[in-house]
């Protein structure tokens, strides 16, 4: 413990000292991301309330935390992208000039740390030393965050080892903004809602995080780093930082393709990245490598892709032995949980983990619940915090320093209409259209009565760090670097019919469409060419052991050309903002969308590449 900080590495040395002065903690302590320091970290979070300690038969060495309940999600309503032009930050971005911003967050962290720790943590988003890997360097006075930190990244003396050879680093500030004053008492989640800011620098790479203590506010390798800020970098540098699930699909034979996955928050990514696939696909099988981010590189002509966390910071609620059933085991020890539900006995529960509720528990805020309260017991975004080692799906190369070829790009929001179950986009440009104009419904009604859809283009709307309409220019740039690129489809799990029953069971089941994307990516399995791109016809998808009758497969994968042409229109609403930057290629794809729609409405059929000749629509089949 100590006041000063110096480990002879000039830039961190320089760094951490002024932060030290400006915050004014009351010790420095680096972190070498060992057992003995969690161990420490945990005595701490223990002896001061912030951890409770879960039954060690029930759960070992896992523990419950619980969070203010005013600090309990990402604010995206106070997160800034401060570039030096507005122009750059675009339309998605809320901008804050960076001077100003800068000025007003140094008067919120002057003497902020009082009374507490300054944690330093070097930290490496990927395999230390890969070269698709970039090294941040966290500086936080909670040591929940350092905790988590330990658990969601690579930190350590390794990493100190590669910024001694030169390599640069992100610098991530962040405190809770709640100084501990001589005489007062702590509380166990002390953080500062009033003045919570998220801003990111990213032409100083940096992110500076004050007032929460939550999940994607300051854990700052995740959203803000590996997102935000490295979306940034991997334009410069010629890659992609994306919002993706990153998975392994064994065939029978062994050949092994890899898969990365874009879908919006809250639509099952985790479950997607851990998925079982069903006994009737004999010999198929579904490795994880992520669940979250994936950075993505042309390398020799090809993509390659690895997932730069080290953990899972899953949401908790819906998550049971049929939904996720690897993830109930990942989680069965070593793991953190923050604002879930106590059982009496000492174990974690959420809502959907077990059909009946136990008669009792302590709910999210400590307080007694029994089913007859109509509040959740635990919180909706409550989350587990688990090592990405303990995956019982885990793939084989999840930690290769070369990362692993991309054989397929997917995306998909939660569509109750109009958007078919999957299919495979013509080529690059039309794919980046389709990955471009995803969208997702919110929950809520709107006032027509049909849900509102949200534009999520790649999932990444909350995460890009700069103007979209360079990113969709830079996804386009990307692909034609690549001799063949990946094939990119468009999935939606979450059809459903005119009584508002789902189509598609999901799930598990899910892997039956990632078996016919595979096939496809490689050359094989068959088509029908439909406005959209090219879909699986009932023969084409393996279906055994699945009670979906043709008029059921029909309805899931049937498109509209009336809606479809409607749904299309409201594309131009994503583009409208940005149509000074928005690349031509965008334009053209849509207009080829609206007449591939129109020519279906009058039923011309369009030429089969891959796969069999078809008529226009599935539909129409
Ligand atoms: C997340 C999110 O927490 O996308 O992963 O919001
Ligand atoms: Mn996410």
């Amino acid at each position: 413990m100590r006041q000063s900080f110096s480990v002879g590495i000039a830039a961190l040395d320089t760094w951490v000292q002024s932060i030290a002065e400006l915050c004014e903690p009351a010790c420095i302590l680096l972190c070498d991301g060992s057992q003995t320091e969690r161990a420490e970290l945990t005595r701490q979070l223990l002896a001061n309330g912030t951890l409770i300690a879960l039954n060690p038969k029930k759960r070992p060495n896992s523990y419950l935390c619980r969070s203010d309940p005013r600090d309990v999600a990402r604010v995206e309503s106070r997160t800034f992208v401060c570039s030096r032009s507005e122009a750059d930050a675009g339309p998605s971005n809320r901008w804050r000039e960076p001077v100003g911003m800068q000025a007003e967050l140094l008067t919120a962290f002057r003497g902020c740390m009082q009374g507490r720790t300054l944690y330093v943590i070097p930290f490496s988003m990927g395999p230390v030393g890969s070269p698709l890997a970039r090294i941040g360097v966290e500086l936080t006075d909670s040591p929940y965050v350092a905790l988590s930190m330990q658990i969601m990244t690579r930190v350590g003396s390794a990493v100190l080892a590669e910024l001694e050879k030169g390599a640069d680093f992100v610098r991530c500030l962040h405190s809770i903004g709640a100084p501990l004053l001589e005489g007062q008492t702590d509380v166990a989640w002390p953080c500062n809602p009033e003045r919570t800011t998220i801003a990111h620098f990213p032409e100083e790479r940096a992110v500076w995080s004050f007032g929460s203590g939550y999940g994607g506010n300051a854990l700052l390798g995740k959203k803000c780093f590996a997102l935000r800020l490295a979306s940034v970098m991997a334009r410069e540098e010629g890659w992609l930082a994306e919002h993706m699930a990153l998975l392994g699909v064994t065939s029978p034979s062994g050949e092994r393709s890899y898969v990365a996955a874009a879908f919006p928050s809250a639509c099952g990514k985790t479950n997607f990245a851990m998925l079982v696939a069903p006994p009737a696909l004999a010999g198929w099988s579904v490795s994880t490598l992520g669940d979250d981010i994936a950075w993505i590189r042309p390398v020799a002509g090809r993509l390659r892709a690895i997932n730069p966390e080290n953990g899972m910071f899953g949401v908790a609620p819906g998550t049971n032995h049929r939904t996720n059933p690897n993830a109930m085991r990942a989680i069965a020890a070593d793991t953190l949980f923050t604002n879930v539900a106590l059982t009496d006995d000492g174990d974690v529960w959420w809502e959907g983990m077990t059909e009946e509720p136990p008669t009792h528990l302590i709910d999210w805020r400590g307080r007694d619940w029994t089913p007859q309260l109509r509040e959740p017991a635990a919180h909706p975004n409550s989350r587990f915090t688990t090592p990405l080692e303990r995956c019982p799906s885990l793939d084989p190369n999840w930690n290769a320093a070369e990362g692993v070829p991309l054989d397929a790009i997917v995306c998909g929001g939660r569509m109750s209409r109009d958007m078919p179950l999957v299919f495979q986009t013509f080529d690059w440009e039309h794919g980046v259209y389709a990955a471009a104009t995803m969208g997702s419904e919110a929950t809520a009604a709107a006032e027509s009565g049909l849900p509102a859809i949200r534009r999520d283009p790649m999932a990444m709307l909350p995460f890009c760090g700069y103007h979209m309409a360079d990113y969709f220019a830079h996804w386009l740039s990307i692909g034609a670097q690549l001799a063949g690129p990946p094939p990119i489809f468009r999935v939606n799990w979450f059809r459903r019919d005119d009584n508002g029953r789902l189509l598609w069971p999901g799930f598990g089941d899910n892997a039956r469409v990632l078996v016919w994307i595979v096939e496809r990516a490689r050359g094989r399995g068959n088509a029908l060419v439909s406005p959209y791109g090219f879909q699986p016809g009932h023969a084409d998808l393996p279906l055994a052991g699945l009670e979906l009758p043709q008029a059921q497969f029909t309805a899931l994968m049937q498109i509209d050309a009336t809606s479809a042409e409607s749904e299309a229109r409201t594309h131009d609403e994503l583009f409208a903002p940005m149509l000074d930057r928005l690349p031509p290629a965008l334009l053209r794809q849509r207009d080829l969308l609206r007449q591939r729609l129109q020519s279906d409405a009058s039923n011309a059929s369009l030429p089969a590449a891959n796969g069999s000749s078809a008529p226009s629509t599935p539909s129409a089949a």
